[in-house]
């Protein structure tokens, strides 16, 4: 019985199905703005990953819903259901397809990631600092200027913010920008990010570090680098020795980069 399934029928459906649920699914704005150059890139992987999901969705579907009419039990109907051995032909088919969709997944998000991490000639580099429950950032030069929950960066230019945890894990969130990364103590991570667009934002703890985490947030400004320059200098305060410090001595994650210290 199993045998004689109408596939191409079912398939019809399966392709009917899945386009009209991308095409509500792909009417609506996941991610917000877009406001770095990694952002288009991050949304139509994500666009191409909802097309995937509904059709396993709706495949799945169509077949239950086709099991559950076709082979219903009439009513009085209290025999055993037929022994069934297997089905060569279904079984590849169910092993083929999803190990196809799963590696195309992979190659596709390695292509994105390795695009939007890609080192620009004369990036500007932050040194980031968590805390529970607050946002601190070093910038560059020799006076190692300091500025608590507030971070301003230039528009236009990419920006290396390397992190710093000094107790717990955090994590670095900015949605319009779409970057995420983890701060981890001991380590030095680093979140890669062009803005692309001016404008007041917020950054976001995203990794949940204790009883103050939903209100661990920093005000994020995004401006020409001309207003930038006047923002740094016009900082009063320099980073503390016990940050200068985590900076010497957390491990870099990529090991062809050399340690940095103050920020340079
Ligand atoms: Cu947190």
């Amino acid at each position: 019985m199993i045998g004689r399934l109408p596939i191409a029928k079912m398939f019809g459906v399966t392709l009917i199905g899945t386009a009209l649920i991308s095409v509500v699914m792909l009417q609506i704005n996941w991610n917000g703005q877009e406001a770095s150059t990694a952002a288009p890139e991050i949304d139509r992987l994500l666009d191409v990953m909802i097309v995937l999901s509904s059709f396993v969705f709706t495949l799945v579907m169509v077949m239950l819903f086709y099991a559950l009419w076709k082979f219903k039990a009439k009513p009085g109907d209290e025999s055993d259901g037929e022994p069934i051995h297997g089905n060569t032909r279904l079984e590849v088919a169910w092993t083929v397809i999803p190990t196809i969709i799963v590696l195309f997944g992979a190659g596709y998000s390695w292509v994105v990631l390795d695009n939007i991490e890609e080192k620009a000639d004369n990036p500007l580099t932050v040194q980031v600092f968590s805390q529970q429950f607050a946002w601190s950032f070093g910038f560059p030069g020799k006076d190692n200027k300091w500025s608590e929950g507030v971070l301003h960066v230039p528009v236009d230019r990419q920006v290396q913010f390397k992190m710093h945890a000094q107790d717990v894990i955090h994590s670095f969130w900015v949605p319009e920008w779409r970057i995420k990364k983890d701060a981890v103590p001991g380590i030095t991570t680093t979140a890669t990010v062009t803005p692309v667009k001016e404008g007041h934002y917020q950054l976001i703890c995203t990794e949940l570090c204790g009883f103050g985490h939903a209100s661990m947030r920093a005000k994020v400004v995004v401006e020409s680098p001309k207003k930038f320059q006047e923002w740094v200098q016009g900082l009063e305060r320099e980073t503390p020795p016990a940050f200068m410090e985590s900076i010497e001595q957390d491990t870099e994650t990529d090991p062809s980069e050399p340690l940095t210290a103050g920020g340079g």
